[in-house]
């Protein structure tokens, strides 16, 4: 046991258009903190919006037993508010220990040593490596802790990144610590469910070109055993009441048969999982008849393009012909919704590319008509992509400031790439608010229904023509949203 105390921050960023997404645990530094805590340490979590950043501040520089400051990092404005916060801390106290860890600084580390407020990046899995790095600053901060795996600091103006720390294959050894935070507030509650973001298991054996998992996880899929998952949410739910669970896995699927089993047991439970992400190849009518039998009312599905080169060059192993089978297989459940994500302006593509996923989108719409939630995002490089190389070829660049970074929000409108106009971004956008309106939501009254009906011909109409002036409908749509939000906040 030590007096000293690690304190652990994810200052939550915006995205979509100005929210903040605080309903869902700050599972990295959970388990990080847990870890520590189990060690000996003290640690204090701070989940914090930007408004909070000031309060947090005076807590830490009046805290004389600090060892060190651990940040949590996702690519995007979480960069600037993280390092606004940290600047300000190395300023008021220049001894104190800045620590950046999580998905970005462990794909950008020599990147993230830069700014001279960050002391120490955490590359990859946390746990083992903050607590040696906290027996090290405990013990002799002199000599450069070489022998920590997994770790970047500057050394001698020079940036010295350790061997890689090979993976947890039991992660059962590590657990998210629940005390550290009030679990109440992340129990997301609408008129009928209490529902619960967990993860179950880290990694995805696939290799899609546009996400960070090669790079980062190395394709390895590391899990919890069902009997953890299930006393865990239990537990979770004696404490709060929660009756529903969203898994925020990367591929929680990998493994059907444990997948199928976690759902079972928490139904008997008394706890359900409506939403599941499968992949598309995943999709069989015998594994999605018994998803709906477990529960299951929408699934989320990346289809991600319906341009066949599109699809070899991202790595997805599946084509736009099996993508339509699946969707027919979805269609024979008439209570699963499916929200369908797209992507499309990736570096290669032009506009008869863009336009052959646009009609892709309407033919799913005819093999499941009304019940496809669309989504149509625009490509992003992100740190680690295996894909990044064709941003790159086209003048693409990472932004390098820590205020730059703040900018880097595609659904913001502030971000550029140097393949799509400012017009163009402009015009996806609005094709993506027209593929939303193809859907009608199943428990929707009749009258809001009958519209609905009306505003998805009226889409599918846009979409196929690409006429898209005085779009009236989007404007009705978002002033309804409004409304309906309005209601729900009050
Ligand atoms: C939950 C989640 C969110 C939540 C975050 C909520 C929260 N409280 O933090 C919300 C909804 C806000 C979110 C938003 C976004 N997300 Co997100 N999200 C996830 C998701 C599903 C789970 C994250 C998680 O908890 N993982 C589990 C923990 C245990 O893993 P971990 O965070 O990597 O932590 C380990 C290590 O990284 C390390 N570690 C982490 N933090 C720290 C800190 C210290 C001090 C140390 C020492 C170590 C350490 O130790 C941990 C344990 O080993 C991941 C996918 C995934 N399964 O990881 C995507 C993911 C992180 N998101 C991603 C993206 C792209 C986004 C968005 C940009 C999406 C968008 N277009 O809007 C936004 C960005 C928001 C913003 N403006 O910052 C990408 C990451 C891209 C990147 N380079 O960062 C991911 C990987 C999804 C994907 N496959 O592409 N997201
Ligand atoms: S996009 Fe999904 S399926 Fe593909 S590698 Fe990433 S997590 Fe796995």
């Amino acid at each position: 046991m030590t007096s000293r105390t690690i304190h652990l921050i994810n200052v939550a960023a915006p995205f979509r258009v100005g929210l903040e997404d605080m309903t869902r645990p700050p599972s990295g530094i959970l388990y990080v903190g847990g870890n520590l805590k189990k060690h000996g340490f003290n640690v204090k979590i701070h989940h914090i919006r930007e408004s909070e950043i000031s309060s947090a501040v005076e807590e830490i520089v009046s805290d004389e037993s600090v060892l060190f400051i651990g940040f949590s990092l996702m690519t995007g404005k979480q960069i600037t508010l993280s390092s606004r916060m940290s600047l300000v801390l190395k300023t008021r106290k220049p001894e104190l220990k800045i620590v950046w860890g999580g998905i970005h600084p462990s794909l950008m580390p020599e990147e993230c040593l830069k700014f001279a407020f960050v002391d120490y990046v955490i590359i990859g899995e946390g746990e083992t490596t903050a607590l040696e790095l906290a027996g090290y600053l405990l013990r002799d901060a002199t000599n450069p802790p070489n022998d920590i795996n997994g770790l970047a600091f500057i050394k001698k103006n020079e940036t010295v990144i350790t061997p890689m720390r090979s993976f947890e294959t039991e992660v059962d050894n590590f657990r998210q610590d629940w005390s550290l935070i009030e679990i109440n507030k992340y129990v997301r509650k609408n008129k009928t469910d209490m529902n619960f973001c967990f993860i179950t298991s880290r990694g995805c054996p696939h290799s899609c070109g546009f996400c960070y998992n090669q790079k980062f996880n190395m394709r390895k899929w590391r899990a919890h055993s069902i009997d953890v998952v299930v006393h865990e949410l239990t537990q979770i739910k004696e404490k709060t009441g929660i009756n529903s669970v969203t898994f925020d896995d990367d591929n929680f699927f990998t493994n059907k048969k444990r997948g199928l089993e976690i759902l079972r047991r928490l139904k008997d439970n008394g706890i359900i999982c409506q939403w599941v992400d499968l992949r598309v190849d995943y999709i069989s009518e015998d594994f999605i008849s018994q998803l709906v039998d477990l529960g299951v009312e929408a699934i989320f599905m990346g289809w991600e393009s319906g341009n066949k080169k599109t699809l070899e060059k991202i790595a997805k192993k599946f084509t736009p012909a099996l993508i339509l089978e699946k969707t027919r297989i979805l269609s024979k459940f008439k209570k699963l919704t499916v929200d369908a994500s797209g992507i499309v302006g990736f570096p290669w593509e032009d506009e008869k590319d863009i336009k052959e996923t646009i009609f892709f989108v309407l033919k799913m719409f005819k093999a499941n008509p009304f019940r496809l939630n669309f989504n149509i995002g625009i490509y992003v490089p992100y740190p680690g992509a295996p894909i990044n190389t064709e941003s790159f070829k086209k003048s693409f660049s990472f932004p390098e400031g820590y205020e730059d970074w703040s900018k880097f929000d595609i659904l913001a409108g502030t971000m550029e790439l140097p393949w799509l106009g400012r017009e163009q971004i402009k015009r996806i956008t609005l094709i993506d608010n027209y593929a939303k309106l193809l859907f009608i939501f199943p428990k929707s009254s009749v009258v809001v229904k009958f519209f609905a009906l009306v505003f998805a011909m009226l889409s599918f109409i846009r979409l196929q023509t690409g006429i898209f002036v005085c779009p009236f409908e989007i404007w009705i749509a978002n002033y309804y949203q409004k409304i309906k939000l309005r209601r729900f906040q009050n």
